[in-house]
């Protein structure tokens, strides 16, 4: 043991029941917190050699801040994101609450055990949100407070529930994420309340220790935003010093001590705390007060910060009741309190050796063999114990189903509005618009999905299409404003009034704040009681930039319809950094969402109808579609929707054992139909494809292949598709997006494919002069045909 182990949790003679019930809990979580990770590690076969993993010590950093949230403070009704690395604290709150199974603890880090951080699909519905990639989980509070208001407002979901807060659990480091910033200054615009933001504040991060005067900024920022900020920096023992004589002395030297010298202090314990306070307040009136104690005794009281007192954090957090204003609390704490490793800068990932945790148990008096009981090694008889346990207000059931909700389905129509298109001519951007706005008129069959729709849109509203919506619906804001322009009868397309009733939210340009913003909007079922079908619009290319955001959205399986327009290199003239390749191959590989290309009106339309279908089932997920603003010739035809949803229809058939077909996605259809009426005049019976979505046809081709490795008979679509071809026919593929999406077209029946599709990007230009540099043109598809029929 390098130091004497702090007595974080030992109860005083003269604290209350209560508070000796709430020290024994803490101690409990620091044990099962740290035995947990110790066993994943240490005590579990290891199968590969690879480290498990976990972190102790950020798990013993957040202790007392999470006893004293869920076992006093929280109520059901509040929403919370735990920071990632206490995922183990958090199941071990579950274990005790009898929510968490021991097979499940004791497999975490495990196939099918506990994940490493709170996983919303994986963990369970006592997980609120999903919480791993630093920053996403803390931010998305802010948006499930605004969309719990927005349901609120307008009638929707549950008015026999009361509100809750939405709190995040947050890292001190996550607070170095740009998404934060982004957050915090949409939530002012929003006005977002009844949010908490609770800041473990142990000054380290994965590496090192932070700056000094770093958090002297950080807090001037929240303040600047509106936020209300409490800091919790000292805990009652050395609140009591300081109150000596002698005792400002000692409060100066810790205010001014380094966050380096402070965590090195820790780590080495009393008799170095006595050293470096002697070599400064030697000859002070301090000594007083220092050198009656004994060095752990010393240790203890240097090391008494406030996020380590549970009763100055439950005093602070029960002082606040959430209103007006958001609060972010800074708890100072120490990384690794109460454990070996408490403060030293390398502890991140730091793990007890196994003559650590030998250690470590005896001062936790657990017997062997008895790791995991409830209440193994706490003083207190456990009849008393459950007792606390089932009575606190977080404990009891928000409904008899749980604290996770469900919502009624919002009705579909079995098609959407389009007006008559074949022979006009039209983009996929437009069509959406008008589709969206016939939608927004809310007649008929269609008022359930306009009451449920929300939009929103990154300042990119209008060149979206979203506006005639938006003049229907109106933006959404906790006041009533009026349109300035309208109310002085200046001309403009746009109607902005603003009311509480307004279904339109519309965000500043940053892409990671709507990828949150749908996400949250996307959990309302489980949250609120009430379905909202979200839908968000954003240029193509700028999907890049809030990448991660849609992928956290979508990992915790929340529920919404991405629009991404103007998309390629279609944009023409708008050129250069605007242009997206990449896009389509984020489509196949993004897992919970379903990506579709349409190149016309009418399988727009059918796409759009499935998405606010597929987004309510169960089986479902969110859905993207990928949209341009080329104005096409609309066809006459039927389609069959089936196909379309799956990923690809003929537009010509081809021929049984037809040598060659074109296959194309998006606005390049007419270069392809170009080609392709003058390919046939040479090699008759050849066929055209539509591909509407590689993203399904790529996963429904990989699902049969594993059905039939295990047994069962299945066809995909795109070997239906592609069967009348010759065995080893020519396949000529084009999208405005990068070749590879179809490249694997030709391992389907083992076909030949030539790829065609921009894989460098970057020049402004028209579209004959882009289509043409960069292949994708009809002569660059008429000589790709040249090439396959070569072989
Ligand atoms: C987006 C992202 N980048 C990097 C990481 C790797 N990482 C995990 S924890 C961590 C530092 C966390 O420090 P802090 O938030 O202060 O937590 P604590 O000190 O309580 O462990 C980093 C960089 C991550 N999880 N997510
Ligand atoms: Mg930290």
């Amino acid at each position: 043991m390098d130091t004497p182990l702090t007595t974080l949790t030992a109860a005083g003679e003269t604290d209350s029941r209560h508070l000796q019930i709430l020290k024994q809990l803490e101690r409990k979580l620091l044990w099962l917190s740290s035995w947990m990770i110790h066993n994943a590690n240490h005590i579990r076969p290891n199968r590969d050699g690879l480290k498990v993993g976990g972190h102790q010590a950020s798990c013993a950093s957040v202790i007392s801040i999470m006893t004293a949230l869920y076992f006093e403070i929280a109520r059901p009704q509040d929403r919370i994101a735990v920071k990632p690395h206490a995922g183990p604290v958090f199941h071990a709150i579950n274990y005790l609450f009898g929510r968490q199974t021991r097979d499940m603890m004791q497999g975490l880090r495990q196939l099918g055990g506990v994940q490493s951080y709170p996983s919303r699909v994986k963990d369970g519905p006592e997980v609120d949100f999903s919480t791993g990639s630093v920053g996403l989980g803390v931010a998305m509070t802010t948006f499930s407070a605004l969309m719990a208001d927005y349901v609120r407002l307008h009638n929707l979901g549950r008015a026999d529930l009361p509100p809750g807060r939405h709190i995040a659990i947050a890292g001190d480091a996550e607070l170095d994420e740009g998404n934060i910033y982004e957050a915090l200054l949409e939530g002012w615009k929003h006005d977002v309340r009844n949010l908490w933001w609770i800041v473990d504040y142990n000054r380290q991060s994965l590496d090192s220790v932070v700056p000094d005067r770093l958090f002297g900024r950080i807090e001037g920022l929240f303040r600047d935003m509106g936020w209300n900020v409490i800091t919790i920096k000292y805990g009652r023992k050395l609140e009591a010093a300081f109150a000596r004589e002698g005792g400002e002395a000692l409060r100066a030297w810790i205010d001014d001590c380094p966050n380096s010298l402070y965590s090195a202090l820790t780590f080495q314990g009393g008799a170095s705390w006595r050293q470096a306070l002697l070599a400064d307040l030697g000859r002070s009136k301090a000594r007083a007060i220092i050198d009656p104690l004994t060095d752990d005794d010393l240790g203890a009281l240097m090391t008494n910060l406030g996020g380590h007192d549970i009763e100055t954090v439950i005093d602070t957090l029960r002082g606040e009741t959430a209103g007006d204003q958001p609060t972010c609390f800074i708890a100072y704490t120490i990384k690794g309190m109460g454990l070996p490793f408490a403060g030293h800068k390398d502890n991140h990932a730091g793990l007890m050796t196994k003559e650590q945790m030998e250690v470590f148990r005896s001062f936790m008096n657990i017997r062997p063999g008895h790791e995991w009981d409830l209440f193994e090694g706490l003083d207190l008889p456990e009849d008393e114990l459950r007792d606390f346990l089932a009575s606190c207000p977080f404990a009891t059931p928000l409904t008899p189903e749980g604290r996770s909700l469900t919502a009624p389905l919002v009705s579909v129509p079995a098609a959407l509005p389009v007006a008559k298109l074949a022979g006009r001519r039209t983009s996929t951007q437009a069509g959406f618009g008008d589709i969206l706005a016939e939608i927004g008129r809310g007649q008929g069959e269609l008022k359930d999905l306009a009451e449920h729709i929300v939009t929103t849109s990154p300042d990119v509203t209008v060149s979206t299409n979203l506006g005639p919506w938006v003049n229907r619906r109106g933006i959404f804001d906790r006041h009533t404003r009026n349109d300035v322009f309208r109310d002085a009868k200046l001309a403009s397309a746009q109607r902005w009034g603003m009311s509480p009733k307004g279904q339109h939210v519309e965000l500043g340009i940053a892409e990671q704040n709507l990828f949150l913003l749908l996400g949250a909007a996307g959990l309302t079922p489980g949250m609120t009681g009430a379905r909202l079908l979200p839908v968000g619009t954003v240029y193509d290319p700028f999907v890049n930039r809030g990448l991660d955001a849609l992928i956290y959205a979508c990992y915790q399986d929340a529920r919404f319809l991405l629009v991404s327009t103007p998309s390629g290199l279609t944009l023409a003239p708008e050129g250069g950094q605007h242009q997206s390749i990449n896009t389509p191959l984020i489509g196949i590989a993004a897992d919970r969402l379903a990506s579709f290309e349409p190149a016309h009106v009418d399988e727009l339309a059918i796409m759009l109808r499935h998405a606010f279908d597929h987004m309510q089932r169960p089986d479902g997920s969110a859905v993207w579609l990928r949209l341009s603003t080329r104005q096409l010739e609309q066809p006459a035809r039927e389609l069959d929707a089936d196909a379309v949803l799956a990923g690809a229809h003929w537009v010509v058939p081809p021929a049984d054992g037809a040598r060659i077909a074109i296959a194309y996605q998006g606005p390049v259809a007419p270069e392809a139909a170009a080609a392709f009426a003058e390919l046939t005049d040479e090699v008759p019976g050849a066929g055209l494809l539509a591909v509407t979505s590689p993203d399904r046809l790529h996963a429904g081709w990989l699902a049969a292949l594993r059905a039939r490795r295990n047994g069962q008979a299945a066809q995909s679509h795109i070997e239906r598709v592609l069967a009348p071809l010759a065995p080893g026919a020519a396949l000529v593929t084009v999208l405005d997006g990068h070749p590879a999406t179809h490249a694997w077209f030709g391992s389907v029946r083992g076909q030949r494919v030539v790829p065609l599709g921009p894989d460098h990007f970057g020049q402004s230009g028209d579209i004959p002069d882009l289509y043409r540099e960069y292949d994708i043109d009809t002569d660059a598809i008429l000589d790709a045909c040249a090439q396959a029929l070569l072989g």
